[in-house]
């Protein structure tokens, strides 16, 4: 599987001119990069690009996600390059790069950040190149999807693990926020939402609001309460089930975890799901049509132990390696 041009795109060069692999190296040394892959600034030759974007201005409560991108970079460096459990080596099928970080033209301005994310899509999705996001908050999901949803010529499937359906209406006098990005997505149609499924579900103001858009336009509902009876493998062919054949976005919020594993974010939901069950469950989801997805919601300020940073990163680990075998399926047939 792994290839002479693949081994290139990972080796670099030092100041005295001797060649080194970053990934082979310790694993405290170096800039942290996203899973120690190079920095790019061009996306010539990448296959999979992992993003950050430090923007948390759609919080409805606490703040801090803007540091997400930065933490999850340095948790990521003790990621490996081969995942022990399945035995995918997601750098022998892919050329996985640090995109950097969108930038942003106007902080304060909500409907102007949107802008910026989708700009830096819109370049990403050009090229063919398969996104991976880091956030920030919820709200960056809907101008990904944006860019995204308009290469295909049919809505996008969505499997979106969360504690929250972030379907409901404006807030606080905007529905830009976090808690909307696929209530958005919906009304536009850049998501199908009879290909969509709402995985940990158990919180949020107005509950109802919410809950009945959602199970109203066709998405499929599995509460925390359903996850725990069927179980993570049942729960994954249903994914399956609903998703069905055609193009999909993962997104993965980090509150959708219990928060003895995720306490740094910005609305916490006691009684989620397991990181071991997270794990298995984006595993069995392999053979889905990927086309990105996204890790959201880390709020390093709020967890200074590093545990939210660290699952994240490990999350954002399996969403790289299922992506990776859809690269190598793709490019081989
Ligand atoms: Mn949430």
């Amino acid at each position: 599987m792994p290839n002479a041009d693949q081994k290139s795109f990972y080796q670099r060069t030092d100041i005295t001119g001797e060649p080194y692999e970053p990934m082979q190296a310790p694993r405290f040394t170096e800039v942290a990069t996203f899973m120690r892959t190079p920095l790019v600034d061009s996306l010539d030759g990448v296959d999979i690009g992992i993003i950050g974007i430090p923007y948390d201005g759609g919080l409805t409560c606490r703040t801090g996600a803007r540091y997400g991108p930065r933490e999850v970079r340095n948790e990521s460096t003790l990621m490996r390059a081969i995942n022990v459990a399945t035995g995918e080596q997601p750098y022998d099928r892919a050329r996985v790069a640090d995109l950097g970080d969108v930038r942003f033209n106007d902080l304060f301005n909500l409907d102007q950040a949107i802008n910026d994310i989708e700009r830096y899509f819109v370049a990403i999705a050009k090229t063919g190149v398969r996104p991976l996001a880091v956030g920030g908050d919820h709200s960056v999901t809907y101008p990904i999807l944006k860019a995204l949803a308009p290469r295909y010529d049919q809505p996008l499937g969505l499997v979106h693990i969360d504690a929250h359906t972030d379907t409901w209406p404006a807030v606080f006098g905007s529905k830009f926020h976090h808690g909307a990005p696929f209530r958005l997505a919906t009304e536009e149609g850049l998501i199908d939402p009879r290909r969509t499924v709402q995985i940990g579900i158990r919180g949020g103001q107005n509950f109802a609001d919410g809950l009945d858009y959602s199970r109203d336009n066709g998405m499929r509902v599995i509460t925390i309460e359903e996850f725990d009876d069927l179980g993570w493998q049942a729960v994954a062919r249903e994914a399956k089930r609903v998703v069905g054949n055609g193009p999909a976005y993962l997104t993965f919020d980090v509150d959708g975890l219990d928060p003895v594993y995720t306490p740094g974010t910005g609305t916490p939901e006691a009684g989620g799901i397991t990181m071991r069950e997270a794990q298995r469950l984006i595993r069995e989801l392999t053979g889905l049509d990927f086309i990105g997805g996204d890790v959201v919601e880390v709020s390093p300020p709020l967890d200074p132990s590093g545990n939210t940073a660290l699952n994240a990163a490990t999350i954002l680990f399996e969403m790289l390696c299922i992506l990776a075998i859809r690269v190598s399926n793709c490019r081989s047939g």
